[in-house]
């Protein structure tokens, strides 16, 4: 039997310099290893550099395989997940990766492979047999365990690694949860994982290979300050005090504008479920 249809989808933001040797580096390793179809979508918003161009040169290379969207606005990396997951009917399971190339391309095939009666498989970098090359710097160290504990208390969602950039799942499940993502910086993960959790789905977290990739443009204060709020915000939505917190909506826009951080999506009042 082949194996089922593939949407990847990488998120890129500025990445004409890390980008190029990893859409190749897919687009030749699924071409060869993988029997199902294959298609990469990369997703990219607001970039100020050349990654469009980039993009498209090695899209003439792989017609079949590597498309884009692209978005003017200032959407994230969680709002450009949330606007690629809406492509999900192209693929019987939907996956996504850094544009850094911190998944190589088995890492990833792994993590499909290892999705079996699961819904949802994370790969990890904080299991035992994980393997990291060039770990990421004590600060960020530190700064990703603390987000852990704060994520675990409010959650209970027993992963040790939900921040990881490679992640895969059934279509119909992301077509079940897409109406509850609304968060468009780097807690967008948690944001999914929730909602995956809440909806009764199984998630499977794998130990996976990982390289810290040179070139980081993270700012870690204002990024770490961002992902809290955000998981404070998810944490409220399924809270019976959420409507009450309408009016400090203005309240919240100014903050992440001041941060200079995607704000989350407004949504329905159908926000609560999920
Ligand atoms: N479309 C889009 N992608 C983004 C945005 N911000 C980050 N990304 C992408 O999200 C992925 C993860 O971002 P990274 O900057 O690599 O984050 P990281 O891996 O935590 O940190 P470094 O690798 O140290 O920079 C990369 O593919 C980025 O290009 C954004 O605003 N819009
Ligand atoms: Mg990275």
């Amino acid at each position: 039997m082949p194996d089922p249809r593939l949407l990847l989808l990488i998120p890129a933001y500025n990445e004409e310099r890390r980008i190029e040797p990893v859409l190749r580096d897919y687009a030749q390793f699924f071409g060869k290893n993988y029997s199902g179809k294959f298609q990469l979508v990369v997703v990219l918003n607001g970039c100020t550099d050349n990654t469009l161009g980039v993009v498209r040169r090695v899209a003439v290379e792989f017609p079949a395989v590597l498309r884009m969207l692209e978005f003017k606005e200032p959407i994230g990396k969680g709002g450009a997940l949330i606007e690629g997951l809406k492509l999900a009917s192209f693929g019987d399971l939907i996956g996504y990766v850094d544009a850094d190339g911190a998944t190589p391309p088995h890492a990833f095939l792994e993590l499909v492979r290892h999705l079996g009666d699961a819904d949802c498989v994370v790969g990890s970098r904080w299991l035992l047999d994980s393997v990291i090359h060039q770990s990421q710097t004590g600060n960020r160290r530190f700064a990703s365990r603390v987000f852990h504990a704060i994520v675990q208390l409010f959650f209970r969602l027993n992963i040790h690694d939900t921040q990881c950039g490679a992640k895969v799942m059934k279509r119909e499940v992301v077509e079940k949860v897409h109406p509850f993502l609304r968060i468009a910086d780097m807690a967008f993960d948690i944001n999914l994982l929730v909602a995956l959790k809440r909806a009764g789905y199984r998630i499977r977290e794998v130990p996976t290979e990982w390289t810290d990739k040179a070139g980081s443009k993270v700012a870690l204060f204002r990024s770490s300050l961002t992902m809290f709020l955000s998981v404070v915000r998810i944490r409220l939505i399924y809270s019976p005090f959420y409507k009450w917190l309408r009016p400090l909506r203005p309240l919240e826009g100014w903050i992440y504008k001041k941060l200079h951080q995607p704000r989350p999506l407004p949504g329905p009042d159908s926000e609560k479920r999920g």
